[in-house]
């Protein structure tokens, strides 16, 4: 169980680091994925370590807040989450979300959550970045409910639309099932992702936000169903992944995309190396579908990280990455505060 701790939140560092050179490449072709993984093996390379973007900076502050408080804190997420933005701001933010960041280091601000509820002119962030950062939820949480309720607050800090804070809770919920060893048994696993977020989407104010935003009615349920589609066929191109589940920057279009990263590369695929196991596949197949190349793959990371565990990540990987020894002491903290919550689901 340690070790798929620490392949979550390694695996999610190495996916924004390494994931972080297509971000926003429209085409990827797979041998510049390859000639970029292989750069990774090579000592002399003289371009330094890979930086991690803020997917990682977020994610850090989300797992140094619950252990400090060893309980889910806003005030104190919120803090953190505006002060590691006024000490780095250039780690690639999404546009809108810097407005929260920076009303939310105001001293004088009276509800954390009200800078998230005006963004877009009131509709909320459907961004990804509550999403990118949720892994820690299910590292800190063992009860299922806790990992819903923990990740929707969390998100909701900076993402108050609905399609933003039920792909965070989506993200949580598949590396909580990963955690307990889920992906064994791949369409069990789907379906219970599918259960689940039929409770959030039936939801008013999903209900709502989906007729506003002129999607389904189940958005996420429709994504997940269709991620078990492409699982079923014998043959799926990059092309059907992104017309059928998107790459972008939207939580909807991402979420679900990196969940099939990781069930997609449960097998061994034709064009990825034979002596990649499944962490490498599941982030070179990542950055191959470009886009959100950084989240995407961090996303997917987490969930094959906790699935794999550490040993399954190269060294010359992991020394290759910004903020490795940081996830991993985090990862092996949060461990220890989730052994002492006893009890089963
Ligand atoms: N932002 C990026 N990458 C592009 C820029 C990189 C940077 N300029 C650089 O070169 O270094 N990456 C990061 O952002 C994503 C997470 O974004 P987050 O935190 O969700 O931000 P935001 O601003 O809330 O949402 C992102 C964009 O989505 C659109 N959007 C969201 N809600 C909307 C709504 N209700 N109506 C209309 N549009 C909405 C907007 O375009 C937002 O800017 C990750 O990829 C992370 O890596
Ligand atoms: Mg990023
Ligand atoms: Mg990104």
């Amino acid at each position: 169980m340690l070790s798929r701790f620490r392949g979550a939140l390694v695996g999610a560092v190495l996916g924004d680091c390494i994931g972080g050179e297509f971000e926003g490449a429209v085409d990827v072709p797979l041998d510049r994925v390859l000639q970029h993984l292989g750069a990774l093996e090579d000592d002399t390379r003289g371009d330094g370590i890979l930086q991690y973007s803020d997917d990682t900076a977020m994610m850090r502050c989300v797992a140094d807040s619950l252990l400090t408080r060893a309980e889910f804190d806003e005030l104190d997420m919120a803090r953190r989450f505006a002060s590691e933005y006024k000490l780095a701001p250039g780690r690639g933010y999404g546009s809108g979300v810097i407005q929260v960041l920076r009303k939310l280091a105001s001293p004088h601000l009276k509800d954390v959550f009200q800078p998230a509820k005006a963004q877009f002119g009131g509709r909320g962030s459907f961004g990804n970045g509550g999403a990118m950062r949720a892994a820690p939820f299910a590292l800190a949480f063992r009860h299922t409910a806790d990992v819903r309720e923990f990740s929707r607050l969390g998100a909701t800090l900076t993402h108050s639309c609905s399609l933003g804070y039920n792909g965070a809770i989506l993200q949580a919920l598949a590396v909580h099932l990963s955690l307990q060893g889920a992906l064994a048994l791949p369409s069990n696993f789907i379906d219970r992702l599918i259960s689940e977020m039929e409770q959030l989407e039936k939801e008013e104010t999903a209900q709502l936000d989906a007729k506003a935003l002129n999607l389904s009615e189940l958005p996420y349920c429709t994504r997940l169903q269709r991620v078990k589609e492409l699982m079923e066929r014998n043959s799926v191109s990059i092309e059907d992944v992104i017309s059928e589940l998107g790459n972008g920057i939207a939580a909807l279009q991402s979420v679900p995309t990196a969940i099939f990263c990781v069930l997609h590369c449960l097998e061994p695929r034709e064009g990825l190396p034979e002596q990649f196991g499944g962490l490498e596949m599941t982030i070179a197949y990542s950055l191959a579908l470009g886009g959100d190349t950084d989240t995407i793959a961090c996303m997917a990371g987490a969930i094959a990280g906790a699935h794999y565990g550490i040993e399954s990540i190269p060294q010359s990987w992991q020394k290759s990455c910004e903020g490795v020894e940081e996830a991993d002491a985090l990862a092996k903290r949060l461990y220890s505060l989730y052994t002492t919550q006893c009890g089963e689901d």
